[in-house]
């Protein structure tokens, strides 16, 4: 049965990896069903929004969160709002599976060190693809 990932991304903590989001979404989303899709769009705005705003993705993201069945998240780029969704995930008992390219950039120990959390470093963005089969089972 498909699965629903929420994929997790960083949008204000910076956009330099957003197209490799969108490749990683287009991936994903040809077997399974990704409910945050507009996290590799390149027309993201990063400005501040209105308080109001900021609630109202607060609360669809946790819902979200809530009703998926896995999380993949890219953590090359550093996020407050990745990492917090990281570790609402886990106390919401949801499988995370975080990706990071070790050339770019070095994981934080809340993330390595928490055993709860599958870290998969990658080399090169073919890395990525066989590693996502792989959690979901899937043959190439
Ligand atoms: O701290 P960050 O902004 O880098 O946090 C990124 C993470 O928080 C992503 O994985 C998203 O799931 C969530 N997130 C942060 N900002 C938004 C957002 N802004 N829309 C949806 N999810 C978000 C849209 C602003 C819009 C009015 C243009």
């Amino acid at each position: 049965m498909n699965k629903k990932v929420y994929f997790a991304g960083s949008i204000r903590g910076g956009r330099v990896d957003a197209a490799l989001y969108q490749k990683i979404i287009n991936y994903i989303k040809k077997r399974d069903i990704v409910l945050t899709e507009h996290i590799g769009k390149s027309n993201m705005s990063l400005k501040a929004q209105t308080k109001e705003i900021d609630v109202h993705i607060y609360e669809r993201d946790t819902e979200w969160l809530k009703s998926c069945d896995l999380v993949i998240a890219e953590c090359t780029c550093p996020s407050h709002g990745v990492g917090y969704e990281l570790a609402y995930a886990e106390a919401h008992n949801i499988p995370v599976y975080i990706f990071y390219d070790k050339r770019k950039s070095n994981i934080s120990a809340m993330l390595n060190g928490n055993t709860y959390f599958t870290i998969i470093p990658y080399e090169t963005e073919e890395d990525i693809y066989p590693s996502i089969d792989k959690i979901f089972c899937r043959d190439r």
